[in-house]
Formats: C-alpha cells, sequence, structure tokens
C-alpha cells in the first residue's frame, strides 16, 4: 500500500443524525474505494482546534470547532487511485449551494459549516490528519 492512495474523510455529526452514513460511504464503496479505516468517534474542541488549525482566526473557525465536536462522528481512511482527488470531486465544493448535483455536498446539504463530509486536501494534510484521527494507525509500514 502506498501513500499515495491513502486519504482520510470524517462524517460531521449531522449526517449521523439525519441517518445518512451508509448512503456516503456507499459511495465511495461502489467508486471502488476499500475502507481501511473506520471508526465512531467524538472530537474533542481541542483537537478540532488542531485538526483545523488553518482557518483559525477566521469568522467561522468557532462555529467550525462547535459543529463538529458537538456530538459522534464517524472517521474513516481510504484506500484507492489517485483517492485524494477522487474523493474530493466526489464531495464537491465547500458550499453544499454550489456543489453540483451529483457530488454529497451537492446531493445532501445546504448548510455551508454543516457541509457533511470532510476530506484530506493533499497527502500532506492527510498525514497530519490521520495521526489525529487515527494514531494507532503505523504508516510507516504503509511503503511509497
Ligand atoms: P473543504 O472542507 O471544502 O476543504 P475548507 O478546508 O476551506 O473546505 O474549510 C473547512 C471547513 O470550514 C468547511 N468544511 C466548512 O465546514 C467550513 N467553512 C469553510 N468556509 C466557510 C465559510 N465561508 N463559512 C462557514 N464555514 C466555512
Amino acid at each position: 500500500m502506498s501513500r499515495q492512495d491513502l486519504t482520510l474523510v470524517f462524517l460531521k455529526p449531522g449526517v449521523m443524525e439525519r441517518g445518512l452514513v451508509g448512503t456516503i460511504l456507499s459511495r465511495f464503496e461502489a467508486k471502488g474505494l476499500k475502507i481501511v479505516g473506520l471508526k465512531l468517534l467524538r472530537m474533542s474542541g481541542e483537537e478540532a482546534r488542531e485538526f483545523y488549525s488553518v482557518h483559525r482566526g477566521k469568522t467561522f473557525f468557532e462555529d467550525l470547532v462547535e459543529t463538529v465536536s458537538r456530538k459522534d462522528m464517524v472517521a474513516a481512511v481510504l484506500r484507492g487511485r489517485e483517492v485524494v482527488r477522487v474523493v474530493r470531486e466526489m464531495i464537491g465544493v465547500t458550499d453544499p449551494v454550489e456543489a453540483a448535483p451529483g457530488t454529497i455536498r451537492g446531493d445532501f446539504g445546504l448548510d455551508i459549516t454543516d457541509n457533511l463530509i470532510h476530506a484530506s486536501d493533499s497527502r500532506e494534510s492527510f498525514e497530519a490528519e490521520v495521526s489525529i484521527l487515527f494514531p494507532e494507525l503505523d504508516l510507516s509500514s504503509w511503503s511509497g
């Protein structure tokens, strides 16, 4: 397995509340991606602040931290060819109002902060994010 072939997603708490976890994960499976890590977790406010540290100071930062840390969520590590790019295409642009029909945000949401899902936007982001949400995964044992 190559690190290039891995990405991290999490389904924000609103997805759990709406019962859309299976619907969304099944899209990734149907595309041919493999789920190689999966967990139900509650992010602490501190973890959420670290996770989204690039957005610190922005007007929506506290709202974002509250949105993702208020309840349980589902996080997954996905594997597949060009997976970072493929998953970003599948989730759609940040604002669900602008996201194309056929994308996850385009099909299931309206709210920009509670926009259903996070996905790593680069291999560097993936490595930082996986160390926060899946610290037990040993990436060094995965060549590439
Ligand atoms: P994406 O999740 O599409 O990569 P980022 O990384 O720019 O988008 O933003 C991270 C998260 O911050 C988004 N998923 C969304 O929840 C929230 N966010 C981004 N931009 C805004 C905004 N203008 N207003 C409110 N929330 C925002």
